[in-house]
């Protein structure tokens, strides 16, 4: 579609029910609405939902939406079969043997909501709030729901437990906000409703697509082929990968990256662009400040320097700076990655000064500063409703790093509630509350460590619409959650607002919104005001207030919260009738290019960022109060070719792992026929001489292991990776397996994250070397152990010293355990 004013008039709009939500059409019940999950994504997509008998039979694309046009991936296409697959919990039930059984008595809704009730105020009775523990995973539509959940449950400590150095999104997130006050996404004009035919947008000239595979992940509200429209319309390339993908086979330079070394690759993009005077004076000049602390920073690190850590030719380094400095407009378009290194935080400052130097921040086809549209949060419900003394006991990362650590992030530290839970410091957790996440899994770095963790927690609560290893593990109450066809909600995540509106009903399933719903009205009647999950859709979406608005006077040292209070949401529609209007409404501000100009990024209405100094701090002044350096820099991962040469000999590879799959969504889908029809097995990529130099073949059963732990996966032999580098997948289990231990549906056998580690993070507990490590691979063979074997059964895998016989808390952090 590079013409995409044709394709919109090609359109037939009658034959799609323009202006209708829902309509009888050959024996169906026809729904407009979005998905966005269960089963899980980042994204938002208009769909048209035919239901016959009040099933969902079939899923079309909306062309009217757009969002995306009518294009939608295969998860979306195959929502039938996730909506109607027989293994899905069809009641809430209760545990009848012993944790690791899985063995389940069904249970009414009441009896659920009693129980949870009851164990609730136990918690808040003997111990306080705060020792309830509210999980969830990354930013499904649950996102909303757990700050209901928290706040329902009045607990400070929410987190994504398990998921060491908060390694995704928040570095990228704070990494902006320090700077720019604001976060960016690369504009391919998804801040209009009229797209790629706005007359103020134009396409990128370069897009640097950065430790991100769009097309596959369509990650964080964004979609990976407005990018390839974008090529289309004439954007060139610049990938950053140690992965050849659809990016790198079209670009102008595919920067071959070693892993974990993109800070070095930034500074020396910014040497160049300073010291060859490419950057752009006059917008440096009125808009930020910081750029002579900047330039001499980045003296030293020259493209030779860059070359011999990230092993990219120094030619490539230099000349890839010069094009994305004089594209105009260039944008970058960065992922996961980013946030996997040690880096993480200096690699996103660098990433946003490279933005502000080239004087590429919210102009078309640059950067654009971005919100949720309409301002709709409900981040400032946290605040008043949970008492003082509870949220003050915030598990925050000085309790897993020590004293000299400044808090900045919403959630509660990962590492920290793991130290809660192993050794009851500074208190113990009580209760978890498990509302999207296949912990073990998935984001449980060390997974060993992370299970025997949750089973120490008296009460658990797992809501989820499938049973997962964590459910067999550790829950005592499942609830069934409701797939996305079968919810009322809303999609604020960047524009335009969205309407997710119910068109069945699988057996007993309730909705986070309804589960959440009730749970406020039984925990805290005062503030849960609303009879049905609409009405509470509508508060979220168009008021957000308090009864009592003193309740937001107190100060909050968490900037965006900060940002949240000041803007109330302005949107006017209640969710049916955004429904009712065709299900999504562009707002004005996101739509605005250079907003810092017309005074629309600062709450009192002046020009400038949203920064202290309401310019672009290229040397942001709230880094240092972080704890961190606020000029870039380059850190090794910790094991690596240039910081443990010594290890090489034995771990002789990198190692990077979870590059995403478009059947798969982290450990969801696995049960699904078509996904495993598409992608059987965990596959490891190896390059072919990497192969036979370690014996192995297509198709072989390969042990990848680094000195903590080992998995196994499928050999797929390829030159989309180096000789030096290998690619495994995460978020493997096995649906299909037995489902009781030690097996847990062979959760840990192709599990990266036996060799990943709690605790082992970047500067101030931020970022986590989970995409740059090192291993040896060698061929499985018939009879060697299973990691389940050694983590469950013999459990001679790990050696846990927490709890018995550690002196202080310096000795719980460099022994809390070990493996044999
Ligand atoms: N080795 C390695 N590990 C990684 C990564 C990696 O790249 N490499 N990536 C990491 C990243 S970036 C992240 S964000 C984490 C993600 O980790 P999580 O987001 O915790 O993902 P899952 O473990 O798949 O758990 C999601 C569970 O929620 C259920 N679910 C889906 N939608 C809903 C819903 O709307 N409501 C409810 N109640 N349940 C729902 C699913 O069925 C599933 O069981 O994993 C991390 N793990
Ligand atoms: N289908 C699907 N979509 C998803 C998800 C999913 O599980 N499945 N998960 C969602 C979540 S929570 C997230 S965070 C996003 C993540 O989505 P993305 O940001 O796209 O992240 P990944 O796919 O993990 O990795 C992106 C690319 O980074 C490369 N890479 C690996 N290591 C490095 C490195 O050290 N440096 C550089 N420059 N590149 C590196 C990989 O080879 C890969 O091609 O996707 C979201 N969308
Ligand atoms: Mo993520």
């Amino acid at each position: 579609m590079a013409d995409y004013q044709a394709f919109l008039d090609e359109i037939d709009r009658a034959a799609y029910h323009e202006g209708e939500y829902r309509w009888e059409e050959d024996g169906y019940t026809v729904t407009r609405t979005n998905h966005w999950s269960p089963p899980g994504c980042h994204n938002s997509c208009g769909l048209l939902l035919y239901v016959r008998d009040g099933k969902l039979e079939r899923v079309e694309g909306d062309p009217l939406s757009p969002f995306v046009n009518g294009k939608l991936c295969v998860r979306c296409l195959d929502l039938p079969e996730a909506v109607n697959h027989p293994d899905r919990l069809k009641y809430p039930m209760k545990r009848a043997g012993e944790r690791g059984e899985n063995k389940w008595e069904r249970i009414t809704w009441d009896e659920a909501f009693d129980t949870l009730e009851a164990e609730v105020r136990k918690v808040w009775d003997e111990y306080g709030g705060n020792s309830i523990l509210l999980i969830h995973g990354t930013g499904r539509n649950t996102g909303p729901m757990t700050y209901f959940g928290n706040c329902a449950l009045k607990t400070p400590n929410i987190s994504t437990f398990g998921f060491t150095g908060f390694a995704c999104y928040l570095p990228r997130l704070f990494g902006a906000f320090a700077p720019l006050g604001d976060y960016l996404i690369a504009d391919a004009s998804e801040g209009h409703e009229d797209r790629y035919a706005n007359p103020e947008f134009t396409p990128p000239g370069v897009v640097v697509i950065w430790g991100n595979e769009p097309l596959k992940s369509n990650a964080d509200g964004y979609i990976g082929h407005w990018l390839a429209q974008c090529v289309q319309m004439g954007s060139k390339i610049i990938s950053i990968d140690p992965r050849l993908t659809w990016w790198g086979a079209r670009a102008e330079y595919f920067l071959q990256i070693r892993p974990g070394t993109d800070g070095a690759l930034a500074c020396a993009w910014l040497n160049i662009i300073i010291n060859e005077g490419l950057y752009d004076r006059d917008f440096v000049d009125c808009w930020c400040t910081g750029f002579e602390e900047l330039a001499a920073s980045v003296q030293e690190f020259t493209p030779a320097w860059a070359a011999e850590i990230t092993g990219l030719p120094e030619a490539d380094i230099a000349a890839s700076a010069r094009l994305y400095a004089t594209a105009k407009p260039a944008a970058i378009q960065w992922g996961l990655a980013m946030d996997q290194q040690l880096s993480a935080m200096s690699l996103n400052l660098a990433c946003c000064d490279l933005m502000a130097l080239t004087g590429n921040v919210d102009v078309p086809g640059g950067n654009i500063l971005i919100r949720n549209a309409y301002n709709a949060t409900n981040l400032p419900l946290t605040e008043p409703v949970i008492p003082k003394e509870w949220r003050e006991k915030k598990l925050t990362m000085k309790y897993a790093f020590g004293d000299d650590c400044e808090e900045f992030t919403t959630h509660a530290s990962s590492d920290a509630l793991l130290r809660a839970m192993e050794v009851g410091e500074p208190f113990p957790i009580r209760m978890l509350w498990i509302e999207t996440s296949n912990a073990i899994a998935c984001p449980g770095m060390d997974a060993a460590r992370v299970y025997e963790a949750m089973r120490k927690v008296p009460f658990v609560v797992n809501a989820d619409p499938f049973l997962t290893p964590v459910s067999v593990a550790c829950a005592d109450i499942l609830l069934p959650v409701a797939m996305s066809a079968e919810r009322n909600s809303c999609r604020t995540w960047w524009t335009p607002v969205r309407s997710i509106t119910k068109a069945c009903q699988f057996y007993e399933a309730k909705s986070d919104e309804e589960i959440m719903l009730e749970m406020g009205r039984r925990l805290n009647p005062a503030y849960w005001p609303w009879g049905s999950d609409v009405e509470m859709m509508d508060w979220y979406l168009t008021d957000c207030s308090l009864p009592d608005p003193d309740l937001f006077k107190e100060k909050s040292t968490n900037l965006s919260l900060e940002a949240a209070k000041e803007n109330k949401p302005t949107f006017e529609m209640g969710l049916m009738e955004l429904a009712e209007r065709g299900g999504y409404a562009y707002d004005e501000w996101n739509g605005i290019y250079r907003k810092y100009e017309k005074g629309l990024c600062r709450p009192d209405g002046s020009v400038g960022f949203a920064t202290a100094s309401g310019r672009i701090e290229l040397v942001p002044a709230v880094y240092p109060v972080w704890g961190l350096n606020p000029t870039p820099y380059h850190l090794e991962p910790p094991q690596s070719p240039l910081s443990t040469p010594e290890l090489m000999e034995e771990y002789p590879l990198v190692l990077t792992c979870g590059g995403r799959s478009w059947e798969f969504f982290h450990s969801e889908n696995r049960q699904m026929p078509t996904m495993r029809e598409l992608h059987r097995e965990p596959l490891v990529i190896i390059n072919p001489r990497t192969a036979e130099r370690f014996g192995i073949a297509e198709g072989d059963y390969v042990w990848i292991e680094n000195d903590h732990g080992r998995f196994r996966q499928r050999a797929r032999l390829s030159l989309e990776v180096n000789e030096q580098t290998v690619h495994a997948e995460h978020g493997w289990w096995f649906p299909e397996e037995a489902g009781e231990e030690p097996n847990l549906f062979g959760t840990f056998t192709a599990n990266p994250n036996n060799c990943t580690k709690a605790f082992e993070t970047g500067p101030s507990g931020v970022g986590s070397s989970i995409k740059c490590m090192i291993c040896k691979i060698y061929p499985y063979r018939e009879g060697d152990a299973l990691p389940a074997e050694q983590i469950v059964t013999t459990k001679d895998f790990v050696e846990y010293l927490p709890g018995e016989g550690y002196a202080d808390f310096e000795e719980y952090q460099s022994n809390g355990y070990r493996y044999r």
